[in-house]
């Protein structure tokens, strides 16, 4: 099989001071980063349908980048030459993982049938790349979105006819997953939500998307998947309200229908800002709720309010990031680049520019943040906050040893109350500006 990418050289961390095009400057895989290799910290993931499907359609006009491969676009011979270019793309990048939507991988026909016999075909091309490269899934999804079927919702549709459809297609993406050796399987809500209350039964909708989570995962159990099922919160895009707006209310979803034993989220960069919440807040929230699982590393941009999926930049966003991550403990799932290269960025050396910032961006993210874990201000200012819960009359309300009568009591001897100590947040973000630029 003939190189596809044949002016890319194999990407490294040259430490030339950063002049060379196609080296990384601050992701050394096999550094040592708090006790752990980097590319332990960043197990890093190739979006398929970004990479290898979007060309730069928009509303108003049609592909700028070439992503035929060589092939005519549509045909199997294409989605087999999408296979190697994806292969020959993570392999010269170090990128050890890759995700896919079942639509991704072929064209969908008409008849199910025959889709499913076209991803049996492209799964078995893909099992042989995966034996020659030691490249896994991290995890896999069904489009339940793009099909006119799926207008109103897939789980949370009006036709029992298109639920079917949509639970064969999860079935046959799971199958793939488990073939593909992957870590996850993700519902991203698509279109499940609504438009307006004129015409949605929103307590039928949901419980019957919870009924298709609940048969995912005893039908996935079956097969002897073993890694998480995720939820990707969106709040808005397609739909004007999703069921799965952001962290908070996915959490409260599962939880309500028992599936938070097998599921996590899986937080997106741009979704949390859309949602009105910085990125951090959103990995916090699944944090401390044991929910932190899988993370879309892209990015959004403030000034507009749709999804546009860039390759993340924003160093302070990926310091605050990899604090969440690393205090955490890891993650289960990995780092997803759900990006994708501007339009004007059309050509094959721009997929890899994209890749290399992405990667560059989280590792430097993870460097600053293990450095202020290691000055220990912040973390130290933050215990010291909450000092006057561990003596007193604090340390008997955490251990529940109070009731609001002595607390009373309490006040009313106190008369009046001091003001809570400085939150001193100037002084924190100078903390944190002297930690990434010296
Ligand atoms: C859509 C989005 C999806 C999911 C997978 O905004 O992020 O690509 O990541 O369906
Ligand atoms: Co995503």
């Amino acid at each position: 099989m003939s190189e596809i990418f044949s002016g890319i050289p194999y990407i490294r961390n040259v430490n030339d001071g950063g002049t060379a095009p196609f080296a990384f400057r601050y992701y050394e895989p096999e550094r040592v980063v708090l006790g752990k290799k980097m590319k332990e910290h960043l197990p890093f993931a190739m979006a398929w349908w970004h990479n290898l499907g979007a060309a730069g359609t928009d509303m108003f006009g049609r592909d700028t980048a070439d992503k035929s491969f060589g092939r005519i676009k549509g045909t199997m011979a294409h989605a087999k030459a999408k296979v190697d270019a994806g292969f020959e793309f993570m392999q010269k990048l170090g990128v050890a993982y890759f995700c896919f939507h079942d639509v991704d991988l072929v064209p969908e026909a008409d008849d199910i049938n025959e889709t499913n016999r076209r991803l049996d075909e492209i799964a078995d091309y893909i099992e042989e790349k995966i034996a020659q490269t030691g490249i896994r899934c991290l995890w896999g999804t069904a489009n339940l979105f793009s099909n006119p079927c799926y207008m109103n919702g897939a789980g949370s549709t009006s036709s029992a006819q298109v639920y079917c459809f949509a639970a064969a297609q999860i079935k046959k993406a799971l199958d793939l997953t488990v073939r593909f050796g992957g870590r996850g399987y993700v519902f991203w809500g698509g279109r499940e939500g609504y438009e307006t209350l004129l015409n949605t039964d929103v307590k039928f909708e949901e419980e019957n998307v919870a009924r298709l989570m609940r048969m995912a995962v005893d039908y996935g159990r079956s097969i002897g998947f073993t890694g998480d099922f995720y939820i990707e919160p969106k709040p808005k895009e397609p739909m004007k309200h999703q069921y799965d707006f952001d962290a908070a209310t996915a959490i409260g979803f599962l939880r309500k229908y028992g599936l938070d034993k097998d599921f996590k989220l899986n937080i997106e960069a741009n979704h949390a800002t859309l949602a009105g919440h910085t990125f951090e807040h959103e990995l916090r929230v699944s944090a401390v709720n044991g929910m932190l699982g899988s993370i879309d590393a892209n990015q959004g941009d403030l000034l507009l309010g749709w999804d546009t999926d860039e390759f993340a930049w924003n160093v302070y966003d990926a310091t605050m990031c990899m604090l969440e991550v690393v205090r955490a403990g890891g993650l289960t799932g990995g780092f997803n680049f759900d990006a994708k290269n501007r339009r004007p960025s059309h050509t094959t050396e721009d997929m890899f520019h994209g890749y290399i910032l992405g990667m560059d961006t989280f590792a430097l993210g993870l460097l600053k943040a293990a450095a202020l874990i290691e000055d220990g201000r912040l973390d130290r200012f933050v215990r010291e906050r909450y000092a006057s819960f561990s003596v007193g009359i604090g340390r008997r309300i955490v251990e529940g040893k109070t009731t609001l009568t002595e607390l009373s009591a309490e006040a009313e001897r106190l008369g009046a109350p001091e003001l809570p100590a400085s939150g001193r947040q100037e002084y924190l973000r100078r903390i944190v500006n002297e930690i990434l630029f010296g």
